[in-house]
């Protein structure tokens, strides 16, 4: 690809920083979602124009051939903001979109059959709970977990147990007692002033939704969190 021939004739990078580029998590990740107001791709032309640059398509009970639709006006929407597209739960629409990356739940089929399905290339993150989820996480071959709920949340149904920020604090020093090194994003609630105290434990970024969609200047709350998160 034309990129692969800017970053050689650039950097004279190896395959292995090209991989790690093609795969770098960004530290703040929108997602979408609807509401009576929004529709998803509303809420993500929202995002972009704030200037978020990450952003997760997360669509709930509606038909796959509807997400597809959804999810391919996603991308080129994404596409013109130079922004990263990922899709939740749904390996083929990830695919057949050329998304950036897929993102799996608790109850979505394993990391590693998806992988089989959109390649080495392609972002997966899965999310977690528990220090167990971050390790079968890890062992499937993911390339981020989004572990939470930090606080609770109305904009994801059945949600696992609050984690708090204590939650957050036992688990990453449970973490580093391992050698595992992946980026692990904070979920679930998230306001802006909470962003320090979870970088604090060694977290990577945050997933955030309704604090970005419900901004009466989503641009300035950007423009604040990148600040925070850089
Ligand atoms: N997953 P908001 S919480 C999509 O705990 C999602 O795994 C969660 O949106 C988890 O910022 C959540 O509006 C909702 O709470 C995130």
């Amino acid at each position: 690809s034309s990129n692969f021939q800017f970053l050689n004739i650039a950097g004279g990078l190896g395959p292995r920083q090209l991989k790690s580029d093609l795969k770098k998590i960004e530290k703040l990740q929108f997602i979408s979602s609807q509401s009576a107001e929004m529709s998803h791709l509303e809420s993500i032309r929202l995002a972009l124009e704030a200037g978020c640059r990450w952003i997760q398509l997360r669509v709930k009970n509606q038909e796959e051939a509807q997400i597809l639709e959804i999810a391919t006006a996603a991308k080129s929407l994404c596409d013109s903001y130079t922004a990263k597209l990922i899709i939740n739960d749904f390996p083929n629409i990830a695919r057949s979109v050329n998304a950036h990356g897929l993102h799996l739940g608790l109850n979505d089929m394993p990391i590693s059959e998806a992988r089989k399905i959109v390649g080495h290339n392609m972002i997966i993150g899965g999310t977690a709970n528990t220090f167990e989820d971050i390790l079968l996480r890890v062992n499937e071959g993911a390339d981020y977990i989004g572990l939470g709920p930090f606080r609770f949340t109305g904009t994801k149904q059945n949600l696992s147990p609050i984690l708090g920020l204590g939650g957050y604090d036992e688990l990453m020093q449970r973490l580093v007692k391992t050698n595992i090194e992946i980026p692990i994003i904070a979920i679930g609630g998230i306001l802006p002033d909470d962003i320090p105290g979870l970088l604090a434990t060694g977290l990577h970024g945050v997933a955030m939704s309704s604090a970005l969609i419900q901004s009466k200047e989503p641009k300035e709350t950007v423009q604040k969190l990148d600040e925070i998160l850089c």
